[in-house]
């Protein structure tokens, strides 16, 4: 034990990061850090990115900081496209209607500007970083060789849930030591604030992460890991090793504050979904 902790290869050392607004640190964020503090392991770090509200949680493993001071690109593309229906849920192509997520590039925007503003920060000090929606319950305690094993590594960039259609984003591990992570940054920055978005199916954070790691797969830029299954739909989160962890609380279900019965593919024995 000693002898592989003085020999053995240098454990990894993981960031974890997330957003949320005033609304969502109510309704989800909070009882989502609170969860992080108890569960997760002692020297994992959370970084907070909060949009007008202020976090009441202290402990030395959360770093929380304002949203708008500390991402200058998301205030730039909200003003720059918060007025164009077409980056607020209307179809370019007038098929899919109004008011649809798949469009809606400004809700999901900040997900990406938090994203990418962390990798920089982080990719100094850890290997791992997570994107963790801050919709989310963890309800057992995480163990470090569970995220060492779920942690993209050597020319792998990024660890996510894949399935059939565009990947679940509510998870997302980046290989902070991969040499093309800031181009990573720069092409997720710059398919919104150059307006590219509006030429691709869809502009939600998901469709868009999609497209940019099928692309630097298909040119051998780059290596994924694969957490989900291509033959896999909907709720592919809570049915992957991570259910045995966490929640995810997609749309109503924040309401109840747990994933439902029918979510799961086939039943999981820990105590939380019994
Ligand atoms: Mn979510």
């Amino acid at each position: 034990m000693f002898l592989s902790r003085i020999w053995g290869p240098k454990p990894l050392r993981h960031a974890v990061v997330t957003t949320f607004h005033r609304n969502g640190y109510e309704a989800y964020g909070r009882r989502s850090i609170e969860s992080f503090l108890r569960h997760w392991p002692k020297d994992v770090t959370l970084f907070v990115y909060a949009e007008n509200v202020e976090v009441e949680q202290r402990d030395p493993r959360l770093v929380v900081m304002e949203q708008t001071a500390s991402l200058p690109k998301l205030l730039q593309f909200r003003k720059e496209f918060g007025g164009n229906p077409f980056a607020n849920g209307t179809d370019p192509r007038g098929k899919g209607g109004e008011n649809n997520f798949r469009w809606d590039a400004i809700r999901f925007c900040n997900k990406v500007f938090a994203v990418t503003d962390a990798i920089t920060r982080t990719r100094n000090q850890y290997d791992q970083l997570v994107w963790l929606d801050a919709d989310t319950v963890t309800h057992t305690d995480f163990p470090l060789y569970v995220l060492d094993k779920l942690a993209p590594r050597n020319a792998q960039l990024s660890a996510y849930l894949n399935r059939k259609s565009y990947p679940e984003c509510g998870w997302v591990g980046y290989n902070l030591k991969h040499p093309k992570i800031p181009e990573f940054v720069e092409r997720f920055e710059q398919m919104y604030l150059s307006g590219k978005f509006l030429e691709l199916k869809e502009s939600h954070d998901s469709f868009v992460f999609w497209h940019i790691v099928k692309d630097m797969e298909r040119n051998n830029e780059a290596q994924f890991k694969y957490l989900g299954s291509d033959s896999a739909t909907g709720h592919i989160f809570i049915n992957s090793i991570l259910g045995g962890y966490l929640d995810h609380l997609k749309g109503d279900r924040k309401e109840d504050g747990k994933s439902r019965q029918s979510d799961l593919y086939s039943s999981r024995k820990e105590k939380w979904w019994r």
